[in-house]
């Protein structure tokens, strides 16, 4: 009998250039076997990190009537991710996105990704988070890394912290709203790096090695592997493991000589990722 597939919507901008947002999240949802549906909230030529000069078209306007025609068709999805959204106005629309294909079983997974390494990435401005916060408090699953937990709580980044102060973040985040939170970024020994998961019963870590310095898409990467891994295997934190086993294995498959701008060859470590989620025989 042929399995039926599961759906995902994910809703983020395409960045032309750069490996982050849809040109990944595309084919590795493809690769979990999800049949994905995209709604690209902008299109930019590159990136905003480490790129000037590149385009934005701005997709606001066409948001809310392809979900109207989506709604004639009778379509629903067995989860709803979103990532990288560019202004209040698309979070209020998402907002609403979430209020039509919500159901009691299907997953709403937001990748608050505005931020990193203590910044808030260009073009946002310090009142963004606030409204992220809000879009978060709607989710069954968030996954910011440790800058955007601290943002969306309103506090201020800590580059040097403690198990105490993980563990009380996690809590901090889950009394927003959301269901549960997979923190990515953090490490309490060298060379280990992974997530810490909270589902608001138990906390629950998930670390691989770590490789030196910041690849830009990681934290795209990890989301989307986490959202297929999480429809294939139904564990949050069984997802959480594969992700971060695969985001190592994405710079891994890295050559040392490649600019961090034009991210990571995720491509070449799709087959483990397959293998993970038992797709070979
Ligand atoms: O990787 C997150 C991301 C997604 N989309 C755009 C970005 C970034 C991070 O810089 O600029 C447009």
């Amino acid at each position: 009998m042929k399995q039926a597939q599961k759906k995902v919507l994910t809703i983020q901008d395409i960045s032309c250039v750069g490996r982050c947002s849809l040109t990944v999240a595309l084919p590795i949802l493809s690769a979990a076997g999800m049949e994905t549906s995209v709604l690209p909230t902008a299109v930019l030529s590159t990136h905003t990190g480490g790129f000037t000069g590149y385009t934005y078209r701005d997709l606001t306007v066409d948001m809310l009537p392809a979900v109207a025609h989506w709604k004639t068709l009778g379509l629903g999805f067995d989860a709803i991710y979103t990532g990288y959204l560019g202004s209040f106005e698309q979070l209020t629309l998402v907002s609403e996105i979430f209020d039509t294909f919500q159901t009691a079983d299907n997953k709403i997974v937001v990748d608050p990704a505005m931020a990193d390494n203590g910044k808030l990435y260009g073009g946002f401005t310090k009142e963004f988070p606030n409204g992220m916060a809000k879009l978060c408090a709607k989710a069954d699953i968030i996954v910011p890394n440790l800058t955007e937990a601290a943002f969306l709580l309103g506090e201020e980044y800590r580059e040097h912290y403690d198990k105490a102060y993980i563990e009380g973040l996690l809590q901090r985040l889950h009394a927003l709203g959301c269901g549960s939170i997979v923190l990515t970024g953090v490490s309490f020994a060298p060379h280990r790096l992974g997530a810490a998961v909270y589902d608001g019963r138990e906390i629950v870590y998930a670390f691989s090695d770590q490789m030196e310095g910041t690849y830009h898409g990681t934290g795209d990467i990890f989301a989307s592997a986490l959202v297929g891994a999480l429809l294939t295997s139904g564990s949050l934190t069984k997802a959480a493991q594969v992700a971060t086993d695969y985001t190592l294995a994405c710079i891994q498959a890295t050559p040392a000589s490649q600019e961090r701008r034009y991210g990571v060859h995720f491509e070449t470590a799709l087959p483990g990722y397959m293998n993970a989620l038992g797709l070979f025989p």
